[in-house]
């Protein structure tokens, strides 16, 4: 087994990017449950997040979802956040929303609504330079409905056409992360529904285009470590959107349904060094009926606990085993280590960071709940069920 200081030293480069959508009232097509206390704008989404970050202390990076947060200032609002021991993350563009984007956005057959949507897009990189944000997040809800309805392979030169636009505006320091989902809003294709799709655009760009793997974005039994484990070697895993999944894009805390499956993916970051900042860890979750603040605390602490997992595999003894064609010894070394309770290691990396050991009660008796109930009236919707 690893040793728990080797552990617990690269458990502390970890940092978690959390979606100020997930702060907001959230729901299904068939009903948004409005919880009390809830954000009414960015800034006060950004005091929440920095309650999640004050009791994990890995949390300090929000990513923010543009029109949603929209405001005059984005740079006063990176200072907001800056103030708040935060700092502002990817930037979630939004081409799905309006009435002008029924058949798509960037590859929709309508020149006028393809030079509305790059123009947010653009848009959307003026606001990354404004609040220091070095990831585009780009999701497109674009597809068909009908065989026939749309020229499938002209729609991919279109979508080229309009990333290599963004790609070219980008900043040096700037990336953009695409993002592919295998169906929904369109039911018979979708333009970017997979990670080879996403690959090979981004491929074409250049190293600033990335690939996002959002957990919940695939079909039941895809193998995602392994697309993860690709990825990684290819130079070109961008970042994550966690959540997990029973059905589709439930978009549930991750960790929630198959803590085993995000071991793995978790090992296979660990073992392609992907535990670095070039690897954005961001949640993509929505919190329909469960309060909000302390189910993004159990989502960040799910994935520490997973990273801490994947650490604790003893590469050296399953590289023999491998080696050695020890099939059950190789699987052997790995179960142990997922098999391994690892929330007394976290408790001592958070007591070592001068945090309390157990950040949900920590929340529960700062009185924060209550503060907001007692101050915020009306809050925000997150969008739609993102
Ligand atoms: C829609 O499926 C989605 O959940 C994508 O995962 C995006 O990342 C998110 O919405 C926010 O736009
Ligand atoms: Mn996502
Ligand atoms: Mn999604």
């Amino acid at each position: 087994m690893t040793a728990p200081s080797a552990v617990k030293a690269a458990l502390t480069t970890q940092s978690i990017e959390t979606p100020s959508w997930a702060y907001g009232n959230s729901g299904t097509r068939f009903k948004v449950f409005a919880q009390q206390g809830v954000p009414r704008s960015p800034q006060e989404k950004l005091d929440d997040a920095a309650q999640v970050h004050r009791h994990t202390g890995v949390a300090p990076v929000v990513a923010l979802h543009i029109p949603w947060d929209r405001v005059d200032d984005y740079a006063a609002l990176a200072d907001y956040a800056k103030e708040r021991g935060l700092r502002l993350g990817a930037i979630n563009s939004n081409v799905f929303q309006d009435d002008d984007y029924k058949l798509g956005s960037v590859c929709s057959p309508d020149p006028a609504v393809r030079r509305k949507a790059l123009g947010h897009l653009l848009e959307c990189v003026d606001i990354m330079d404004a609040t220091g944000s070095r990831d585009l997040k780009l999701w497109f809800a674009d597809g068909t409905n009908y065989p026939g309805q749309d020229d499938i392979r002209s729609r991919q030169d279109r979508l080229a056409e309009a990333l290599t636009a963004v790609y070219e505006r980008l900043g040096e320091d700037q990336r953009m992360l695409l993002e592919y989902k295998f169906f929904e809003p369109a039911f018979y294709t979708t333009d970017v529904p997979d990670w080879g799709t996403a690959y090979a655009h981004c491929l074409k760009l250049g190293p600033k285009a990335q690939v996002v793997v959002d957990t919940g974005h695939h079909a039941p039994g895809t193998n995602i470590e392994f697309i993860v484990a690709l990825l990684l070697r290819e130079g070109k895993l961008g970042g994550f959107d966690f959540n997990s999944r029973f059905y589709a894009d439930d978009d549930l805390m991750v960790g929630a349904a198959d803590p085993f499956q995000l071991f793995r993916i978790m090992y296979e970051v660990v073992r392609g060094e992907g535990l670095s900042s070039e690897v954005a860890f961001m949640l993509d979750q929505c919190h329909n009926i469960e309060p909000k603040i302390p189910a993004i605390i159990r989502s960040v602490m799910n994935v520490q606990e997973a990273t801490a997992k994947a650490l604790l595999v003893d590469r050296d003894a399953l590289a023999a085993a491998q080696a050695a064609c020890d099939v059950l010894g190789a699987n052997a070394v790995l179960m142990d280590a997922f098999n391994t309770d690892v929330r007394p290691l976290l408790a001592d990396v958070r007591e070592e960071a001068g945090l309390d050991p157990d950040p949900i009660a920590a929340y529960h008796r700062s009185g924060w709940a209550q503060r907001i109930i007692d101050d915020r009236k009306g809050g925000q919707q997150a969008g739609w069920g993102a």
